[in-house]
């Protein structure tokens, strides 16, 4: 019988109609969205625990990789480091839309409904098994939960088309009962509940995995030389001239930039480091191997290229590592080569000058930061750190191996997007205290901050109120010319309103420039300017 014709009852034909025999029209949606949200916790928990990319990460990670250079751009200056949960909100909503589109299809065209869910599995597949380190298992999650949600979706569909299909043969003792309310509201409730029970079990044994991960850290670092003391306690108390921005940024307050939308959970037994390319011996290197190597220990401030002026993406943190020098001249670097390129577990990838390994400056292979090994948000097991460059071009998190090649050959991960290829780190200087919107009383007043020029150092640090003359600023102890240096003004300010600026001079004698510059391509540039209120 054709799907079209209308079931015209033979009874209660006046009788005022108190229940309907058709399915509302919300029903096949809802049914579709279900589905969707069964299948997706199953493939979750499924990837949790075959330890795979969840398909929801895989496909938003390859979103993240290949979203037009134009729309990154844009998400990055809206969303900033909220980008990743905006992402996600939006993935989910995606899905659900789709997932309401096949359940009303799927009301009428049963197959066609089910092939919206299929099809999303069958791309969610090939898209995990494309994602960096990933294997054959990877399909798993998404073909097994597309099964799973095609097969709700079909049965979801039967409860609501059940019984207010017409009768082949209607006849008054045989009427339909019409559709059963109760049965699809108990199924979908359900399943509703059981699919929050499978997606909190993903989550807490995903919780559990990346503890595991974070529990095989080595709980102390091997000593450097003779020296056991935790190194914070060896910076001078003269680098530290106000109080509220630490000289040394402990680990949980030091900011977070990377692309990963779920922590790389490194085996630490079968992880290795592979340096290669244009070298004589390439070295493979194990974490023990790299903690048997005779280490380091530098302090050296890091920052991101897509801070803004006065903003927060930068810290200052002790690195304990193996000098870079060390291992490419026991590989044997090739006089040719060019550029030392960086791939990490999550397939991020970066690239500096050789020069920057070699030129003399501490570019490391860190383990340990700020006397603890590397916490996994910042790149667990092993990263690189390199003075004097913006992060986007040297400081690869979770490293895996390291290439030694030419420009034209490969291209770092912010390259094709826009940003600089080569990428110094520009002398700046920021306003911490008084702080946005800070009420101070009148009378002296403390104004102080941070400056920065890694590589360069700080020489100077002047101030000027009300585009008034610059005046000097005092300055703490310079530990080295790769950290921040802390300064401080004071100045007697009647109640009212002030504009205050602050400017850097680096040791070479180059003051910052005025000229405002957005953050791309190679970092802004301007004087941080805030407005205080004095009472
Ligand atoms: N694997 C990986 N490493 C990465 C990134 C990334 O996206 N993935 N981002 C880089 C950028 S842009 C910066 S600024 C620094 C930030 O390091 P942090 O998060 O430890 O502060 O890491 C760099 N290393
Ligand atoms: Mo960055």
């Amino acid at each position: 019988m054709p799907s079209s014709a209308v079931y015209q009852p033979e009874i209660d034909r006046s009788a005022p109609q108190k229940q309907s025999f058709q399915a509302p029209i919300w029903t096949a949606p809802i049914a579709g969205l279900i589905s969707a949200l069964f299948a997706l916790s199953i493939a979750t928990l499924i990837a949790v625990i075959i330890n795979v990319e969840t398909p929801l990460n895989a496909i938003g990670g390859e979103f993240i990789d290949h979203t037009p250079k134009w729309l990154k751009n844009f998400a990055i200056r809206i969303f900033a480091t909220n980008n990743k949960a905006a992402l996600k909100t939006g993935m989910l909503l995606t899905v659900s839309c789709l997932a309401l589109l096949a359940g009303s299809i799927a009301r009428r065209r049963r197959i066609a409904g089910a092939s919206i869910i299929a099809g999303f599995g069958v791309v969610g597949a090939i898209i995990s098994l494309l994602r960096p380190s990933q294997n054959a298992a990877a399909l798993l999650p998404s073909l097994v939960g597309a099964l799973a949600g095609c097969w709700l979706l079909t049965k979801l569909i039967c409860v609501i088309n059940e019984n207010s299909k017409p009768l082949e043969t209607p006849t008054t003792s045989r009427a339909p009962l019409g559709w059963d309310r109760r049965r699809f509201l108990s199924t979908t409730g359900k399943v509703a509940i059981i699919s929050t029970a499978l997606a909190g079990t993903a989550s807490v044994v995903s919780s559990k995995k990346i503890s595991q991960v974070r529990d095989a850290a080595p709980q102390s670092l091997p000593p450097i030389g003779n020296n056991t003391v935790l190194p914070t306690t060896k910076i001078p108390s003269a680098t530290q001239i106000f109080e509220q921005t630490p000289f040394v940024t402990p680990n949980k307050d030091f900011y977070r930039i990377d692309t990963a939308l779920s922590l790389p959970r490194v085996d630490i037994n079968t992880w290795k480091l592979e340096i290669g390319g244009m070298v004589k011996t390439p070295l493979t290197l194990s974490y023990q191997d790299l903690l048997a190597r005779p280490m380091v220990e530098r302090t050296i401030t890091i920052c991101c290229v897509s801070n803004e002026v006065g903003g927060p993406y930068i810290g200052n943190a002790i690195w304990q590592g193996v000098l870079l020098a060390d291992l490419l001249d026991e590989a044997g670097v090739d006089s040719r080569a060019e550029q030392i390129f960086n791939t990490s577990v999550d397939g991020w990838t970066c690239g500096f000058p050789v020069g920057a390994a070699v030129d003399g400056r501490d570019a490391m292979i860190a383990i340990g930061m700020n006397g603890t090994a590397l916490p996994l948000e910042h790149g667990y097991p092993v990263r690189l750190i390199v003075p004097g460059l913006y992060g986007y071009v040297s400081a690869t998190k979770w490293l895996k191996s390291i290439d030694l090649t030419m420009w034209n050959q490969a291209e770092g991960y912010w390259i094709p997007l826009g940003w600089s290829r080569d990428a110094p780190i520009k002398t700046q200087s920021r306003i911490d205290v008084p702080r946005r919107d800070e009420n101070v009383v009148a009378g002296k007043i403390a104004i102080a901050g941070v400056a920065w020029a890694q590589q360069r150092g700080i020489e100077k640090v002047e101030v000027r109120i009300d585009a008034g003359e610059w005046k000097l600023a005092t300055l703490a102890l310079d530990l080295n010319i790769d950290t921040w240096r802390q300064w401080k003004y004071e100045s007697n300010l009647q109640p009212g309103e002030y504009e205050i600026q602050v400017r850097a001079t680096d040791k070479t004698g180059a003051t910052q420039t005025q000229e405002v510059s957005r953050p791309d391509p190679d970092g802004a540039t301007g004087y941080h300017t805030r407005t205080i209120k004095v009472l």
